[in-house]
């Protein structure tokens, strides 16, 4: 399920002045110093995407003065509650987290709105109808992510006229990024029939779970012409997976990911993985700034699309050397 959101881009990053009060003498945070404290409930630690995106966060709390209460839930969603919990009765001045499933929010986003403690998204979204519960949504469109893995397909076997067989491996099921790429995907080769996903299964954006799945495709189906993995991670264990059975990867099975992580990008720099669609993990700055936002009272967009963009093989060869993850 994948609800269309206006897509409102935040028009430049406004740097907040994070220490003291704002202009309008609302106050900066609970701590009474100006600073504000932040309970961020991170997924997990399950990806090179995810490590980075840690990193970004942490990063740029240090960068602007945030005081930040971090939670690893090893994607598991009532440790997810329990930490968000925990920061309502610390009184945080605003709590983020990266939902780890879409659905089951609504009870301890009500308590966090009855504590008057603004939520913000960031990375994946909930799917309650009550857009009350949070501030704004920053991450990506991954129903975008998803087309435009599938557009890439369309174009590269265009000139096809056999049945072209597609594996697909899903992400975390039930997580918004699973939800939503598969649907873009599948509405961007539903145009032509000659495309059939012939088996798809979550490897919850894991290598070692995308190797394992991929093991069993290759058993179950010898010819495989292309694998859809929802991110890097999975595409790597898919390799080698791939390899295992003696099939080239990139050549024998046409390899598309979402992520474009160094590692991924290094596969298909070398022409493992045939494309990639970029999914930014550096939310960091942003988030800091729609938190001091938030903390004031200030009107934030209810979205926020993070810019990202898409790599052939020759682009990745040439983006490797600055890539900041
Ligand atoms: C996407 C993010 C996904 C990444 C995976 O925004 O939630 O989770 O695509 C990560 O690599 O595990």
């Amino acid at each position: 399920m994948f609800k269309r959101i206006s897509a409102l881009l935040l028009a430049g990053a406004v740097t907040m002045t994070m220490a003291g009060c704002g202009g309008d003498g609302g106050s900066g945070g609970s701590a009474g110093d100006g600073k504000i404290t932040m309970g961020f409930s991170q997924v997990g630690a399950e990806s090179g995407w995810r490590t980075a995106n840690t990193k970004s966060v942490q990063t740029a709390a240090e960068a602007a003065g945030v005081t930040l209460k971090f939670s690893d839930a090893q994607q598991k969603q009532e440790n997810q509650i329990k930490a968000i919990r925990s920061y309502i009765q610390q009184k945080v001045d605003v709590i983020a987290f990266s939902p780890v499933v879409e659905s089951g929010w609504d009870t301890v986003l009500k308590e966090a709105k009855n504590a008057a403690i603004p939520v913000i998204l960031t990375d994946r979204a909930v799917d309650s109808k009550d857009t009350s519960l949070y501030k704004t949504f920053l991450g990506s469109d991954f129903v975008e992510e998803g087309r435009k893995a599938g557009k890439w397909l369309t174009e590269e076997f265009k000139d096809t006229k056999d049945p072209v067989n597609i594996v697909e491996l899903q992400g975390t099921t039930g997580s918004a990024p699973a939800n939503d790429r598969k649907a873009g995907f599948a509405e961007a080769i539903g145009t032509d029939p000659k495309f059939k996903v012939i088996a798809s299964q979550t490897g919850d954006f894991t290598r070692a779970k995308g190797k394992e799945v991929m093991e069993a495709f290759l058993k179950a189906n010898p010819d495989i012409d292309v694998l859809y993995a929802h991110n890097d991670d999975m595409g790597l264990g898919a390799i080698e997976a791939i390899e295992g059975a003696g099939k080239v990867p990139g050549k024998d099975i046409k390899i598309i990911t979402i992520d474009a992580v160094k590692d991924g990008m290094q596969a298909l720099a070398d022409g493992k993985i045939s494309y990639i669609v970029e999914c930014s993990p550096l939310l960091g700055p942003q988030l800091m700034d729609l938190a001091a936002k938030a903390v004031k009272g200030e009107s934030i967009p209810a979205r926020v699309v993070t810019e990202e963009t898409t790599f052939t093989q020759e682009q990745a060869k040439e983006a490797l050397p600055s890539r900041q993850y």
